[in-house]
């Protein structure tokens, strides 16, 4: 085994461009990838490595994935963009398969994930002054502590992580933060006077893959029924079968794509924001959906964008949803991290370097049992690096495993092994 901060020449220059021409916002995991196939990806010196990050839950359909990139190709060889000027003729094809896919009325496409919530924190304000008649400039937005929906400058605004909003100010009113997961703390928000709706991460990602009670979605599905608020779920990371359903909005429901039928699990959105694995990982695609009540408040020149909707995000979003229908991914999502909690218990039972594991589907975490200020996980991770399994600390002592969702059992298994061993021969 090589150490851990063992460095190829060429993996070493590839750094030091970056370092030295881009700039210093992110903190990478010593690793320069330059291919991908299904849950592998190959580093500059022909290393193969499991992917256990998916591009954050991106790449749910696995990397490189036939029918996604061509898709791409073919569309990007026809006609690429168009704007929104005219019409063309993938966009409408896109919408009607997207709306039946998800059960809306209409969907508005954008580009990012912060783009679409950004899109839907203009959408609730809209309907709150237009058909809530909420006085003009006054609409709240409940939100929750430990959120991450993105990084424009209205997103970190009301983020509690002092890395994403420190110094970034001045921040612009109207969100009201509760703590996540508190149905009591939600009710009491949803009283207050001119709120618009409640925007909420069914799985906390970026806190570390905190789930909440099995209950929680549920309730607050109801009580903003019950206050008109709209209920907007920020599904960017943990949609598109990731979790082992749909929607994690979903919970146990086993229906698929006929939730509504199911109304006593699914709590079902108002304004749904969908990204990341709408395209599979090949292109930024995302989505905000809802019902017409809602969506038609929104008039031409009211919002947009350049890119939105064009041609080639419409042919891959497409592809990429008919491959999680196709592949049976939400099944496989939903068994194998049953399999993989199951095994992850195993190890946290031989050993104390893990405390916890927890999420749903194939989108977990592990709790390394050391002080969030220390860098055991970040070491645990280049450890597993050198090991073959690429994976990346969130918040500190937390590591958060999330494959893409066509792995196979023994692929899965091989996986755990590389855990095992690992941690086992781990010095803190
Ligand atoms: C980065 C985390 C994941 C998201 C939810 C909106 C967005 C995201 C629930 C914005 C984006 C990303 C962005 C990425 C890190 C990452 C992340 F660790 F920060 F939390 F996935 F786990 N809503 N999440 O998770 O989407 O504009 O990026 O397309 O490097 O910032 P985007």
């Amino acid at each position: 085994m090589q150490s851990t901060n063992s460095l190829t020449n060429s993996s070493q220059a590839f750094i030091e461009l970056e370092d030295k021409y881009g700039a210093h916002n992110y903190h990478p995991l010593p690793v320069v990838l330059e291919k991908g196939d299904g849950v592998y990806v190959w580093d500059v010196d022909g290393k193969r490595y499991f992917d256990f990050l998916s591009a954050y839950s991106a790449v749910n359909q696995g990397h490189a994935h036939p029918k996604i990139t061509d898709a791409l190709i073919k569309q990007a060889q026809t006609l690429a963009l168009t704007s929104r000027a005219f019409y063309n003729n993938c966009l409408g094809e896109y919408e009607k398969f997207v709306t039946e896919y998800f059960g809306f009325d209409k969907v508005l496409p954008m580009n990012t994930g912060a783009e679409a919530v950004e899109t839907a924190i203009k959408l609730c304000r809209k309907w709150a002054y237009e058909k809530k008649g909420v006085a003009e400039n006054q609409a709240q937005i409940i939100v929750c502590e430990g959120n991450f929906h993105g990084r424009t400058t209205t997103i970190v605004s009301f983020s509690s992580d002092p890395d994403s909003n420190h110094n970034f100010g001045p921040y612009p009113a109207g969100f009201i933060s509760i703590p996540y997961n508190d149905t009591a703390a939600l009710e009491t928000a949803l009283q207050q006077p001119n709120v618009a709706g409640f925007l909420v991460e069914p799985i906390q990602g970026e806190a570390g893959v905190y789930t909440p009670d099995d209950h929680f979605m549920r309730e607050a599905r109801a009580l903003c029924s019950q206050y008109n608020a709209l209920f907007i779920a920020d599904e960017v990371q943990t949609g598109i079968a990731r979790t082992g359903s749909l929607l994690a909005v979903c919970g146990n429901c086993t229906c698929e794509n006929k939730c509504e039928q199911q109304a006593n699990t699914y709590a079902r959105p108002d304004i749904l924001i969908l990204g990341k694995a709408l395209s599979g990982g090949v292109y930024p695609v995302s989505a905000v959906l809802a019902n017409d009540d809602i969506m038609m408040v929104i008039k031409p020149g009211q919002h947009g964008s350049t890119f939105g909707g064009n041609p080639i995000a419409a042919k891959v979003a497409i592809a990429a949803l008919e491959v999680i229908s196709d592949e049976k991914l939400i099944q496989n999502a939903r068994l194998l991290g049953d399999l993989f909690r199951q095994e992850m218990q195993k190890i946290i039972a031989e050993n104390d370097l893990i405390v916890k594991v927890r999420g749903k589907g194939l989108l977990n975490a592990i709790v390394v049992n050391d002080s969030p200020d220390s860098d055991t996980a970040w070491r645990l991770c280049l450890a597993l690096k050198e090991n073959g399994l690429l994976a990346k600390p969130t918040h500190g002592n937390i590591i958060r495993f999330a494959p893409p969702l066509v792995i196979t059992e023994a692929q899965l298994l091989e996986c755990v092994s590389i855990i095992k061993h690992t941690i086992q021969s781990f010095k803190k």
